[in-house]
């Protein structure tokens, strides 16, 4: 989609630091890190966030959490543990309107969210 940043990131328009990549996702580290560990994991595609998700995008979805499994491997956090997180709509902090999961880690996590 024209002028969406991750979609740049995703052609390879816009430069980043990319993690992992599968045929239907890639995984990229997050710019304002919010954890030792914090990687952002996209769907090639287009899809504006986690509220207009249908089962027709079933695949995708999976394919987005199997990328974060491959992740927490790579970042060596699949022991010690990590969040997954998809924010929706201005309450959550929402700023990039292409959808995209969170992977934090390297650090304890507090619960509820600050
Ligand atoms: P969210 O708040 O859920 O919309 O998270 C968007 C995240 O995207 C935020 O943590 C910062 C990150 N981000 C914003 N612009 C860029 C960028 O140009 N490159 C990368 N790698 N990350 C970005």
């Amino acid at each position: 989609m024209e002028d969406c940043l991750f979609c740049g990131i995703v052609s390879g328009d816009i430069p980043s630091d990319i993690v992992a990549s599968s045929n239907l996702s890639v995984a990229f580290r997050d710019v304002r890190p919010g954890a030792p560990s914090h990687v952002l994991v996209v769907p090639k595609e287009h899809i504006t966030d986690a509220s207009t998700i249908s089962p027709s995008n079933g695949a995708v979805v999976a394919d987005m959490l199997m990328t974060a499994q491959e992740v927490a491997f790579i970042e060596k956090i699949h022991e010690s543990g990590y969040r997954l997180v998809f924010n929706v709509g201005e309450d959550a902090g929402n700023s990039v309107p292409h959808l995209h999961l969170h992977v934090l880690g390297g650090r304890l996590m507090g619960w509820p969210p600050g």
